[in-house]
């Protein structure tokens, strides 16, 4: 089972539309030091093919839809975000591809730290090799 979850938001919502509110260590998890979004994307791109050694993310689907490839090491799932009451609390250490994204899709990341790229790990063979070192320092 790869290691994430759906985050469901309070819908606070009357005749005039919806509202969901996120706050720090209560909806989301962690202190947000940052949020980006992306749109524009074409449906066959991949975006992704990396993994991250500590940051966490929350990712909402704000419109449209997309698929996003999560990856343990040894299995996959693919998570459907078709919802902007939907979060995907993505950890670390699990590779991430996504694609298959709706001409109208905008998504918008919450995340536990500020960009730096010394988190990337962009290449699968050092992916797998951090995913068995953790699994080795676990047991220690
Ligand atoms: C992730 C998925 C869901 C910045 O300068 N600052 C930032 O905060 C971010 C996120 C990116 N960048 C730069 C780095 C690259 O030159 O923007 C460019 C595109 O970033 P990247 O190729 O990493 O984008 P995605 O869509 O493949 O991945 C992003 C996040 O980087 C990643 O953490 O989990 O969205």
């Amino acid at each position: 089972m790869v290691n994430y979850d759906v985050l469901n938001f309070q819908i606070r919502g009357n005749h005039d539309g919806s509202l969901v509110a996120l706050e720090n260590s209560k909806e989301i998890p962690f202190d947000v030091k940052r949020v980006y979004y992306i749109w524009g994307t074409k449906r066959d791109v991949i975006r992704g093919r990396h993994a991250h050694r500590k940051l966490e993310q929350v990712i909402i689907c704000m419109a449209g839809t997309c698929d996003f490839i999560l990856d343990n090491g040894t299995e996959k799932e693919t998570v459907h975000l078709d919802n902007p009451s939907k979060g995907l609390l993505i950890r670390h250490n699990i590779w991430r591809e996504f694609t298959n994204f709706s001409p109208d899709c905008v998504i918008m990341v919450l995340a536990s730290e500020k960009y730096d790229e010394s988190d990337y790990i962009r290449d699968y063979q050092t992916f797998l090799d951090n995913v068995k070192n953790t699994a080795k320092g676990k047991t220690r």
